[in-house]
C-alpha cells in the first residue's frame, strides 16, 4: 500500500467480545460454538445456508475473533492506522425480548472499553437490542452518547422483524438521525436456501456469501427506498456493507421501475417530493470499498461519489486458508480496487482510504 500521512481506516471490521463467544458457546442453535468430533477445534456456525451436515458446516473460530490484540497485530500487517470496529453478525438478533437491553448495554460497553485500550487507533458502531422492542432500542440509542467511542451502529435487515420498511422504525430511524449516528447496514440471512438448490452442500458458502449477503442487502435498501424513508426522515445516513450489494448496478433499473410502476402512480408516489435513487445514493448513502475488483468499485464511485466511498477489510472473515499470519489476499485485493480506479497517492484514493471516514464518522480523539 501507498506511503501517505494521511490514515487509512478501515469501517468494516468485525470482532465477537469474549462475553459473546462465551454466549455463543452456550447454545446449539444458530448462532452457536461447538467442535464436531472427531475433531476437536471449535467452529463458528451463524448462517442459516452453513448450518448442514458437510465440510462447510461454520468456519474454524481463532483468537483473530474475539482477542482486540489480535485485530490491532492485523492493522499493523495491513497499514491500517484506525478501525471502526462492529459485533460480527448475527449481533443480537436471535436474543429474547426480556434480555435484549441488558445484553445490548454489556456489548456495546464492552466494545466500547476495547476501543479505549488503544486510544485513537479504534472506534466503533454499537448494537442495537432490536428485540427488545421501540422503547427500549430508543434508551439505548440516547445511552450510546455517553459511550466514547461510538460513531454510529451496525443494522442487520430484519429491523423489528418486519423488515427497514416496517413504519415502526421510522421513529428509530428519526432517533438515529438526531443523534447524528449513521446506520452501518450488514447482511446475514441471505435468500432462502431453497435457491441454492439440491447440490448447495458441493459449494461450500461461496453462493450464500457471494450472492445471497449482497442480494439481501440490496433488497433491504430497496425497500426502504419505496417506502420512503428518506423523504420522511431526510437526514438519515447510511453505510452499506459490501458497496451496496448491487444497488449501484441495480440503481438505474430500480429507479425505471419505479417510474413506470401504475400502482405507485395511483398511490400518488411518484409525484414531487419523491427522492431518486440516485439522489438517495448522493445524499443518504456511503459504500464501503469492500467489492473487491475495480468493476464493482467503479460502479460504487459513479453510483455515489468519489467522496462517500470508505476502504474495509471484513476481518476476521476472508482468512488465506493456508499461511493466516501473511498478508491477506482479501485485503490487498480491496486495496488494489482502490489504487487502480482512484490512482494510488491521489486526493480521491486517500479520501477513499481514509479521508471520507475521518470525515464522516468524526475520527477524532
Ligand atoms: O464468512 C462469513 O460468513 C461472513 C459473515 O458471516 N459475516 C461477514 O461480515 N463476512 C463474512
Amino acid at each position: 500500500m501507498a506511503a501517505t500521512k494521511s490514515p487509512v481506516v478501515d469501517i468494516h471490521t468485525h470482532v465477537y467480545p469474549p462475553s459473546y463467544i462465551e454466549l455463543l458457546k452456550s447454545r446449539d442453535k444458530i448462532p452457536y460454538i461447538r467442535s464436531f468430533p472427531p475433531s476437536s477445534a471449535l467452529r463458528l456456525v451463524i448462517l442459516p445456508a452453513e448450518d448442514t451436515e458437510s465440510t462447510s458446516r461454520g468456519r474454524p473460530v481463532g483468537a483473530e475473533y474475539y482477542d482486540i490484540s489480535k485485530k490491532v497485530e492485523f492493522m499493523d500487517r495491513h497499514s491500517i492506522d484506525i478501525s471502526v470496529i462492529s459485533l460480527a453478525n448475527p449481533w443480537l438478533d436471535w436474543v429474547p425480548a426480556a434480555d435484549a437491553a441488558e445484553a445490548a448495554r454489556g456489548i456495546n460497553d464492552e466494545v466500547n472499553e476495547e476501543c479505549g485500550k488503544y486510544p485513537g487507533r479504534l472506534f466503533a458502531f454499537a448494537t442495537l437490542p432490536l428485540s427488545g422492542g421501540k422503547n427500549v432500542i430508543e434508551k439505548e440509542i440516547s445511552r450510546l452518547k455517553s459511550l466514547k467511542h461510538m460513531r454510529g451502529i451496525i443494522l442487520g435487515t430484519t429491523g423489528l422483524g418486519k423488515g427497514l420498511d416496517d413504519p415502526d422504525l421510522l421513529p428509530i430511524f428519526r432517533a438515529l438521525q438526531d443523534a447524528k449516528l449513521p446506520i452501518f447496514l450488514h447482511p446475514h440471512y441471505g435468500l432462502p436456501s431453497s435457491v441454492w438448490g439440491e447440490r448447495a452442500n458441493d459449494y461450500g458458502h461461496v453462493l450464500p456469501l457471494a450472492l445471497g449477503f449482497p442480494m439481501e442487502t440490496t433488497i433491504a435498501i430497496t425497500r426502504m427506498i419505496l417506502a420512503g424513508v428518506f423523504e420522511k426522515v431526510p437526514e438519515l445516513e447510511m453505510i452499506l456493507a459490501h458497496s451496496g450489494g448491487t444497488l449501484p448496478f441495480l440503481a438505474g433499473r430500480i429507479e425505471s421501475c419505479i417510474e413506470h410502476d401504475a400502482h405507485l402512480k395511483a398511490e400518488g408516489k411518484l409525484g414531487k417530493g419523491r427522492k431518486t435513487v440516485w439522489e438517495i445514493l448522493k445524499k443518504n448513502i456511503y459504500l464501503d470499498a469492500v467489492v473487491y475488483s475495480e468493476v464493482g468499485l467503479n460502479a460504487a464511485i459513479q453510483a455515489s461519489g468519489k467522496d462517500r466511498i470508505m476502504f474495509g477489510t471484513d476481518h476476521p472473515f476472508f482468512p488465506p486458508l493456508e499461511g493466516e499470519n501473511e498478508t491477506w489476499a482479501s485485503v490487498e485485493t480491496n486495496y488494489e480496487a482502490i489504487f487502480g480506479s482512484l490512482g494510488s497517492g491521489t486526493e480521491e484514493s486517500l479520501a477513499a482510504l481514509g479521508g471520507n471516514a475521518v470525515r464522516v464518522l468524526n475520527l477524532v480523539v
